[in-house]
């Protein structure tokens, strides 16, 4: 019988179970879900202790906004060596979302900006409610991104986008979200959570080398030069398909029992 309900409410997060499916919900709206040290330190613990059950990770940001970014606050004068060390600190969590061991779908709304984004970033799925907007005050704070979004956010929308963003503080809305490429899909407000439900059980019942194949392998290889692209390819796809996971849903469309691919 898989755990459902609530695991634990830390300070600033909170932890739900549903099936196979772990809902993160930052839990700091009074300051809109600005990540201070605590709230990273959170995050980062929820993802390196993920239930062995857990197939796929909803994200999302409690009152009216995903999340405000760096918390201002604690942009203390900080000397060169610790100022990289706390930037490189965002980059482990961040790291460990996006290679981590499964899946994880955003859920935003209102504010998606600064670090809010570079978290949006991490995540394999975006799904943007209208009132979702998407910026990048570091320009305008005199400050530049430090929690990977120099390097995920232009693999989004392009480094012009992200230039502009930055040099001219430009505000994307959720449709030019989505038509920019930072958003996959688009919903109406308070659709959001089950959109990101519904996906999260179609990811929940892949075989589990599909996620590592897609998480892990997907995006080395598109960095890669094309000739050590494929070759990893034809690795990986060695791989899975010798798992018996792959044979058994083979087998099955051959015996007319999986689902066809539908226009939905
Ligand atoms: C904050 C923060 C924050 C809100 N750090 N305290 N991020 C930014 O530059 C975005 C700054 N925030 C905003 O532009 C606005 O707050 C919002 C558009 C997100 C929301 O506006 P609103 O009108 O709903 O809320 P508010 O009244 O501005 O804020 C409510 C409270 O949250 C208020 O505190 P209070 O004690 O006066 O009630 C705000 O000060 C507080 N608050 N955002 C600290 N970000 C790893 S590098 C990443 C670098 C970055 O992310 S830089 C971008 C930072």
């Amino acid at each position: 019988q898989p755990a459902t309900g609530v695991l634990a409410t830390l300070d600033l997060l909170q932890i739900t179970q549903a099936g196979k499916v772990l809902h993160l919900r930052l839990n700091r709206p009074a300051k809109r879900n600005a990540i201070n040290d605590t709230l990273i330190a959170q995050i980062h613990t929820a993802f390196l202790n993920l239930p062995a059950d857990v197939r796929a990770v909803v994200v999302s940001g409690e009152g009216d906004h995903f999340c405000a970014g760096l918390d201002l606050s604690e942009l203390v004068q900080r000397d060169v060596a610790a100022a990289v060390l706390h930037s490189r600190g965002w980059h482990k969590c961040f790291d460990d979302i996006q290679f981590g061991k499964v899946p994880v779908i955003a859920v935003l709304h209102g504010a998606v900006v600064g670090g809010g984004l570079e978290l949006a970033a991490s995540c394999h799925i975006r799904v943007a409610e209208d009132s979702a907007y998407f910026g990048l005050p570091e320009g305008q704070r005199g400050i530049f991104v430090g929690g990977g979004g120099s390097v995920r956010v232009p693999r989004l929308i392009g480094t012009a986008r992200m230039m502009d963003m930055m040099l001219t503080g430009r505000v994307f809305d959720a449709d030019e979200g989505e038509r920019a490429g930072a958003v996959s899909y688009r919903v109406k407000d308070g659709a959001g959570l089950d959109k990101a439900f519904a996906l999260a059980e179609k990811i929940a019942h892949n075989a589990p080398m599909t996620a590592f194949a897609v998480m892990h392998a997907l995006p080395r290889i598109v960095e890669q030069a094309p000739s050590e692209g494929l070759f990893t390819e034809s690795l990986m796809a060695a791989v899975a398909s010798n798992t018996p996971e792959a044979q058994e849903r083979l087998a099955a469309f051959l015996a007319g029992k999986a689902g066809k691919v539908v226009k939905q």
